[in-house]
């Protein structure tokens, strides 16, 4: 039997032919117009003839403002009405870029007047808390404070003084802060772990930096205001609507930003956000949070203030949300799920999967390590030290690449044969080096699991672009090679060459040279001058650039990863084009994203010049991350933050590196 015929359409029969049918012919709606027309009074007349020349009139003048409004609302991002915090329905205010500007002119706001001395307050304590043989930070900190650079001054000039970079007249030297004015206690210096000393050979005095490292303190205090203004305690800002987005509920932005504001000597700044720590931040909260987001930023963010302060209220603030996070590790395979509620104390995976993704699971290590080392509780380094130790015996690599999803049940990795260095497993090989490093270069599985995946890299994905021949990290589907490399890619130039400075093989600081180039040339190539997320490079010949980018890749979300690397390979080779390309970047940044009210702004579109698109949306990793590394990018003296005594987490925390016997 034939199911009956299905019927999904109407039909409709229009006859000309029948008078009562609807006729809508042009000649029979002229006649009928003009005789309706000719049936009204003269006055009536006159006065539709007024209100249509009117109506042309407002017309006329409204049309430029309203081309403008209808380019805003056809922004998928920006949402065009949007609800305050109080509610209220709120138009978008329309000129939240800076007009752009012609390629010569200014493009930053003039910059406030120039301070002759640099930071009162001088250098930050930097110090390895519980760090048993005595602190390493602080004396080296000390023996480096004021240098005179006599070589520098010119005849009949005044002798310039390093100052945490700052080039500056010798009678204007700054105070110490007293806790590195403080004298060490004789016999704890001789306990110093013997730095490598390429980290801390002076780098060439930059004259430059001074004006660059006050436009990005600058940039910050712009980003600050927004966040203070508009979204203060929430998560991030939304600087287009002046608003704010929660994610966590918990101050995201503020934290992220706390170590930042101490590093750039932003004093009054830091005092406020403690006050909001100290008096509003609660973590017994019935919300559900990423294990590996509030990690790195929560976290990571605490213990690498209390480590520059020495402020206990921090380490408090840690160890309440170390405790809170532990849940996530109760699985059948000890592989954390994904999301925790920190007030229940439960935790679960993603509603679709029982998948965890396999950069998040081994990114939560040097956080968690650290957080054991300071409270002398090993169950936190007990669990994470589990999921890297599993990992490393897991089926699935290829060549020491590993796939992006593992199951929470089963403990395997899911997905097999997909291989990237972008999204969903880019920390995974980070982290490796860098648990490596903080644990005094020991760990022998973490070391030869980065070095096999250096290899995977080099072997599958490494290729060469056209026309240019730029190195590129491509991917690798079920043995397919892809030209796609995300702007996540960037962080890997960077962790190279930490890996070299750490005596792993030479050949990894040229690649870390040669993907560095690329990563630069990611935002060169583009019209902004700011690189899209995903990128696609060109590998046969024809094309006028290497890098492609689809329409829905275009957006930039004002991510770390090129300064970050930036910021590597000058403090290990002080090449200062480096720096240059870190400060051309920083310029497009103030010049596409910053909003005029306050904060920054993700685009939608680096392509477009005239109108980049604003998302709304200041993530919280700008403060945290990007912002801060271009300020260390710009800072001379190798020794704030030296990469032989710290290890930063990878949203830029800096944490400190264990000395021999812990
Ligand atoms: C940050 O949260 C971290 O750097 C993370 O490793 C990757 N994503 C963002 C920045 O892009």
């Amino acid at each position: 039997m034939y199911p009956p015929a299905r019927k999904d359409f109407v039909s409709l029969t229009v006859s000309e032919r029948d008078p009562r049918s609807y006729n809508n012919g042009k000649q029979w709606r002229r006649q009928s117009c003009w005789r309706k027309w000719k049936q009204l009074s003269r006055l009536q007349r006159c006065l539709i003839l007024f209100l249509l020349a009117l109506l042309l009139f407002c017309g006329i003048v409204a049309y430029p403002s309203l081309v403008g409004h209808w380019r805003g609302l056809s922004d998928r991002a920006v949402n065009d009405w949007v609800k305050g915090p109080d509610h209220d329905r709120k138009p978008i205010v329309p000129a939240v870029i800076p007009e752009p500007q012609k390629q010569n002119g200014p493009v930053l706001p003039p910059p406030p007047p120039q301070k002759k001395a640099f930071p009162k307050r001088g250098p930050p304590a930097l110090q390895n808390r519980l760090q048993k043989k005595g602190n390493v930070s602080d004396s080296q900190v000390e023996e480096s404070q004021v240098a005179v650079k006599s070589g520098e001054a010119g005849e009949g000039e005044k002798p310039l003084v390093s100052w945490r970079g700052a080039m500056i007249e010798a009678d204007q030297a700054p105070e110490l802060h007293p806790s590195v004015q403080e004298k060490e206690p004789e016999g704890e210096k001789g306990d110093v772990e013997p730095a490598d000393t390429r980290d801390s050979t002076p780098l060439q005095p930059d004259l430059d930096s001074v004006k660059r490292l006050e436009a990005v303190k600058e940039a910050f205090r712009h980003a600050w205001k927004g966040y203070k203004e508009f979204a203060w305690g929430h998560d991030e800002l939304k600087p287009v609507s002046k608003s704010y987005s929660e994610w966590f509920g918990l101050g995201l932005t503020l934290i992220d930003s706390l170590d930042t504001m101490w590093i750039m000597d932003l004093k009054e700044e830091f005092e406020e956000a403690r006050a909001w720590v100290a008096t509003q931040l609660t973590f017994n909260k019935n919300v559900d949070v990423n294990l590996f987001e509030s990690t790195i930023r929560i976290l990571g963010g605490l213990l690498s203030t209390y480590h520059l302060t020495g402020d206990a209220l921090f380490l408090d603030k840690a160890k309440d949300i170390g405790s809170r996070l532990m849940p996530a590790f109760n699985t059948p395979s000890k592989i954390p799920y994904s999301d925790v509620n920190i007030g229940k104390g439960t935790a679960h995976p993603p509603r679709w999967t029982s998948d965890s993704t396999v950069a998040e699971v081994t990114s939560i290590q040097l956080e968690f390590r650290e957080l054991s080392r300071l409270t002398q509780e090993p169950r936190y380094r007990d669990a994470a030290d589990t999921v890297i130790k599993l990992v490393h015996t897991l089926e699935g690599k290829q060549d020491g690449l590993v796939p992006m999803f593992i199951n929470t049940n089963s403990g395997q990795f899911t997905h097999l044969g997909v291989y990237t260095l972008g999204a969903r497993a880019d920390s995974y090989y980070e982290y490796l080096l860098k648990q490596w490093i903080q644990g005094g270069k020991k760990e022998k599985e973490l070391l030869e699991d980065y070095l096999q995946a250096m290899e995977g890299v080099k072997k599958n994905l490494l290729r060469k672009s056209s026309p240019s021949g730029l190195t590129f990290v491509g991917e690798l589907s079920h043995g397919h090679f892809s030209p796609k490399m995300d702007h996540l890619v960037c962080f890997l130039p960077g962790t190279l060459a930490l890996g070299a400075h750490n005596g792993l093989p030479s050949e990894h600081m040229e690649l870390a040279k040669q993907l560095m180039e690329t990563c630069y040339q990611m935002y060169t190539q583009m019209e902004t001058g700011l690189s899209p997320e995903i990128v696609h490079f060109n590998m046969q010949g024809g094309e006028a650039r290497d890098v492609e980018v689809k329409l829905a890749d275009r957006h930039n979300l004002l991510r770390p990863e090129t300064v970050e690397s930036l910021f590597y390979l000058y403090r290990f080779t002080g090449d200062r084009k480096y720096r240059d390309w870190g400060w051309e970047i920083f310029q497009n940044f103030n010049k596409y994203t910053r909003v005029p009210s306050g904060g920054y702004t993700s685009i939608s579109n680096v392509r477009d010049p005239d109108y980049p698109s604003p998302r709304d949306k200041m993530e919280s990793f700008f403060l945290g991350e990007t912002l801060k590394y271009l300020f260390l990018l710009f800072w001379d003296d190798p020794k704030l933050l030296s990469l032989d005594e710290f290890i930063f987490n990878t949203e830029a925390h800096p944490l400190p590196i264990w000395l021999p016997a812990q």
